[in-house]
């Protein structure tokens, strides 16, 4: 934990090694067949180090290592024991909490601000949460026993590597489950230095084990016989895939998918803080956010205003290292991120919107990409339908508040979206019809451990954070 002006602009004291393997059974393993793929700094282009690819023989051995885990002694352990290792998890986490910040800036691009602020903090906060809850399932739970599945496969994207990681694992821990968790391919950085942590807290062999590699070590937990659950948050493309591959077993699944989140500004809206709000809600992350406010409604008679005040916002946003201080918006994810999103602006101009750009420098190096904004867009644009997962927002009007909730419900998506107003009658009557698993009123992007998130439509089923967090990871007696 440092200061605030103290942000870490150097990697001292973050060690990125040349080749990582996989956690196993508590331990470091090379994979079985010995192969390894590199993962870039995309901020730099350059190979930042490597990782194991985890084949079937590999999962074979992290699901046995899990399931013995599970049989012989976590699920044996007393609650409030278990609640200790997770509180202890919790704590190391804050202790390191710069290291993992550097870590994640530098594996997946996004700027130490909010890898420092938002990301770690928040990472250790689930940890937290949920160790309160593992010796009071019967109050989560009242009249009925909880017990826990067994062997929890989780699959998690790039976007918020530790994040996600925890979201998974603290929950599925604390109500007794085991765990084989695969990170994303472009960011393991911070899974394996977890898996350290696991070592450091004592945690029994085989409770955490952590697989790297790709869509096909993904798949091949997905298909694992000895797996109870399925976790996974990423595209809806592959949410669907898994979803069709569980049909007719008996494994539970979580599906926490794509999105293409609206906010709502109303005439009376508070304008400045709503303009902050909007910026937050498309440039957080680089927009890299299955929660982002992708598009924006804005009644008619201030659209002008609106738009000119987000143009000159976004003029002040600074892109590029990730690890200063004073970056906004860092680098894109990956090359293929980086070139789908271009592949959207290209479309955008192709469609016949209006797109407008900041003009700030942007490093030569690297992936970045400059905020973008497009008005005169049509409801069945594309670029309007669909996740572009960069920092691209589209603009449309509405006159009435019928008209406003219709275009943001207008897609196949349904997870968060934003409602600016002055009028607290008029907030829940338009948040209530907002077909969205979370709606923020006059705020965007605001998580907290105790709060459900998840999404209606293609945006996936289930809900993690929150109470409802430990569902998923549970059957009652
Ligand atoms: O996601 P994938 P990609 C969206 C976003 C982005 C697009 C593509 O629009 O541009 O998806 O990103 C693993 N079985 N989101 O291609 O492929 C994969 O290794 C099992 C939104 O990176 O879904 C990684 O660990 N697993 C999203 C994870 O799934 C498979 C966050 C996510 O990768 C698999 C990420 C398979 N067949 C992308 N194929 C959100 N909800 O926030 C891949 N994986």
């Amino acid at each position: 934990v440092w200061e605030y002006d103290d942000a870490p602009q150097s990697t001292e004291h973050a060690e990125v090694k040349e080749q990582y393997d996989l956690y196993i059974d508590g331990e470091f393993v090379a994979p079985e067949k010995g192969r390894y793929f590199d993962s870039v700094n995309p901020a730099t282009e350059e190979t930042l180090c490597s990782f194991a690819e985890a084949t079937q023989q590999d999962i074979d051995k992290a699901v046995k290592a899990a399931r013995n885990a599970f049989e012989n002694e976590w699920s044996e352990l007393e609650a409030k024991e278990r609640g200790k290792y997770i509180f202890r998890l919790a704590r190391l986490i804050q202790e390191r909490a710069r290291e993992f910040a550097i870590l994640e800036s530098l594996d997946g691009g996004k700027p130490i601000r909010e890898s420092r602020d938002v990301d770690i903090p928040l990472a250790a906060a689930h940890f937290f949460y949920y160790a309160g809850w593992a010796d009071k399932l019967e109050y989560a739970f009242p009249g009925k026993k909880a017990e826990p599945l067994g062997v929890a496969g989780q699959i998690i994207p790039w976007n918020f590597p530790m994040l996600m990681l925890a979201w998974k694992i603290a929950p599925a821990l604390a109500t007794g489950n085991t765990v084989v968790l695969k990170p994303a391919e472009t960011t393991s950085l911070t899974a394996l230095k977890f898996a350290e942590l696991c070592r450091d807290a004592g945690l029994p062999d085989g409770v955490v084990n952590i697989v790297t590699g790709a869509g096909q070590t993904g798949s091949t937990i997905v298909n694992h016989k000895g797996i109870d659950k399925i976790a996974f948050t990423g595209s809806t493309k592959v949410g669907k895939i898994i979803k069709e591959s569980l049909a007719g077993t008996d494994k539970k699944y979580t599906l926490e998918l794509g999105g293409k989140g609206p906010n709502i500004i109303f005439e009376d809206a508070p304008l400045d803080q709503a303009v902050e709000g909007i910026i937050n809600a498309i440039f957080f992350n680089q927009g890299h956010v299955c929660c982002a406010g992708s598009r924006l409604f804005v009644q008619e008679g201030i659209a002008d205003k609106v738009i000119q005040k987000l143009r000159d916002r976004m003029e002040t946003l600074i892109v590029g290292d990730p690890l200063d201080k004073n970056t906004d918006i860092g680098a894109v994810n990956s090359e293929q991120q980086y070139n789908k999103i271009n592949e959207y602006l290209e479309l955008g101009v192709n469609e016949g919107a209006d797109m407008y750009q900041s003009s700030c420098q942007i490093p030569e190096e690297g992936y970045f990409c400059r905020p973008t904004l497009f008005t005169n867009v049509a409801q069945s644009n594309r670029i309007v339908q669909e996740e572009i997962f960069g920092p691209v927002l589209t603009v449309q009007t509405f006159r009435t508040a019928e008209e406003g909730i219709a275009k943001a419900n207008n897609t196949p998506y349904g997870l968060a979206g934003g409602v600016w107003t002055d009028k607290g009658s008029k907030i829940f009557k338009v948040g209530s019809k907002i077909r969205n698993g979370v709606v923020w009123s006059n705020t965007y992007n605001k998580f907290d451990p105790t709060s459900p998130f998840g999404g209606f439509k293609e945006s996936g089923e289930g809900r993690e954070g929150g109470l409802h967090g430990l569902y998923p990871y549970v059957k009652l007696r």
